[in-house]
This record gives C-alpha cells, structure tokens and sequence, in this order.
C-alpha cells in the first residue's frame, strides 16, 4: 500500500504476528481486539486498543496521557513483559481534555455534557454518506446512532458517564450525557455544564484552560468567537470556550463551557499514538 510516497507491506494478522513486536496499536473493531489483544500482550507486546474491548476492565488502564498518565505506571516497555492498555471513546477524551484541569482545581460535583458528534465517529462509510445525502442530512441531526439501553441512555451517553468515573478514580462524581449525531464531517462539540464543589470563578478557570496542555481557549465574546468543530478539524488540541458562570447556581459554583475537538486525532489516533510515546 502507498501512504504518503511510501511504500508499505500490509501482512494478515495471525496469532504469530506479534513475535518480536514491542508495541501494537489495535483499531480494528471490538472482536479483534478481543481475539488477539490478550494474545499479543501474552507474547510480550503492549497493546494500545482504540476499541471498547477493555475499556471497563478494571485490571487495564484507561488513559489519557495529559489527564491520567499515572494509571499506566506499571507498564514498562523493554520488561518482556506485555500488557493492554484501552483508548478512550472520542466524547470522554475531548470532554475531560477541558474539564480535568478544572475539576483538579475545585472537584467537580455534577457535569452535563451534551454533545454534537461529526459523522467520522461512525466510521468512513458515514462520512461517505453525509456526502451523498448532503441534502436530507444537512438539515437535520438525530440522536446518536448507539444501541438505547433499557435505562433509556444509548451507549455513547454511558460511555461518558462510565469512562469519567474510571479515569478520574472518582465513582461519585455524578455525570449525564445527551449524544447528538449532526452534519459535521470530523470534529465533535460538546456543551458542558458543571458543578464543582469548591467556588472556581470564570476569569480563574479561562486562566486554568490557557495554561492546560493540549487545550487552547477561544473565548472572544466581543467579535463571538468561539470553537468551532470546522476550526480544530485536522487540528491537535481541542478549543474551549464560552466559559461563563452557570447563572443557575448560587455563587461560583457552577461553570458551563463549550468544547471542540478533531476526534480522529485527540479522540482516537493521537490519543492512541501518545499512549505509545509515552512507553517511549
Ligand atoms: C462516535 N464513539 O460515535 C464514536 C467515535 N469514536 O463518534
């Protein structure tokens, strides 16, 4: 296959494919995962899954590098000794990229997140049909194509909630999630409302957001300029903005925030990748 003027072999993927192999990034559907992760990480190799195989196994890690990096500790390369490691889904990564450096400065009690997710997120084939079905699709926006469960979420919604929980070790932070399909190619939005439980004001959280790795604020109410997911497509960081008090709540105690990210990279591949550097 040709990438970028290179020239690569692709091989089939065996259970004698990972001799010798150090690292392995797995994206290749759930089942997959399932099938040879534990075998490869039984060889030696460390596997960095991109799929939601492992991610509420409480033996493996679930890590985002700029948030949780402490969780993979353990997991050295050049031991012998291999392991897995889980990805998270694109809305936690993106969500907790922004909301992480605030909850580590005043807790955050209750978060609602409501998100407005590109077409990518389900795959290349959508991406294809929001481009044949431009028309139907343009405007309109319908709720997250994951399986509803009995308790009425659908599967992304409690991704959310179950993820945040897990990676910040904390299983009594309340969290909810409505998640919106809309006719964005690539980047997710998300509109966040917290509750924290010591009093954060807005102009000390846009400070916080400035100075948090791999988040960049556009926050400019003058001229209304604020993420948008056309803006960060193709991009690294995800944007914050439209930090304000929550007028709802008594005091300083409530924030809402608005959040853009290109969940190909910081959602899934770059994520994933800096899992792998981070072994490095
Ligand atoms: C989505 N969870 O539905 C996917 C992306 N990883 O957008």
């Amino acid at each position: 296959m040709k990438f970028e003027n290179r020239d690569y072999t692709i091989e089939e993927l065996t259970e004698n494919s990972f001799e010798g192999i150090d690292i392995g990034l797995f994206s290749a559907g759930g089942s997959i995962s399932k099938k040879f992760g534990p075998l490869a990480a039984q060889k030696g190799t460390i596997v960095v899954d991109n799929s939601s195989a492992f991610r509420m196994d409480e033996n493996i890690p679930l890590v985002i590098p700029e948030v949780n990096p402490e969780a993979m500790a353990h997991v050295k390369l050049g031991s012998g000794k291999g392991a897995l490691i889980a990805n998270p889904n694109c809305s936690t990564i993106i969500c907790l990229m922004a909301v992480t450096p605030l909850h580590r400065r005043a807790k955050v009690k209750h978060m609602v997140v409501s998100t407005y997710q590109a077409a990518s997120g389900a795959g290349a084939a959508a991406m294809e049909e929001l481009v044949q079905q431009t028309r139907e699709y343009a405007f309109n926006l319908f709720s997250h194509n994951a399986p509803v469960q009995p308790n009425g979420y659908n599967e992304e919604e409690m991704k959310l909630v179950k993820e945040t929980r897990k990676i910040w070790n904390d299983m009594d932070v309340k969290v909810t999630a409505t998640c919106i399909r809309v006719p964005v190619m690539r980047a997710h939005a998300e509109s966040v409302n917290l509750q924290f439980e010591n009093p954060l004001d807005e102009d000390t959280a846009r400070d916080i957001l400035k100075n948090a790795p791999g988040v960049v604020v556009v926050d400019d109410r003058a001229s209304n300029r604020f993420p948008t997911p056309l803006e960060v497509s193709h991009k690294d960081d995800v944007a914050v903005g439209r930090v304000h008090r929550d007028v709802s709540q008594d005091g300083d105690y409530g924030l809402d925030i608005f959040v853009c990210g290109d969940q190909i990279r910081k959602g899934a591949a770059l994520n994933t990748i800096q899992i792998a550097e981070m072994l490095l």
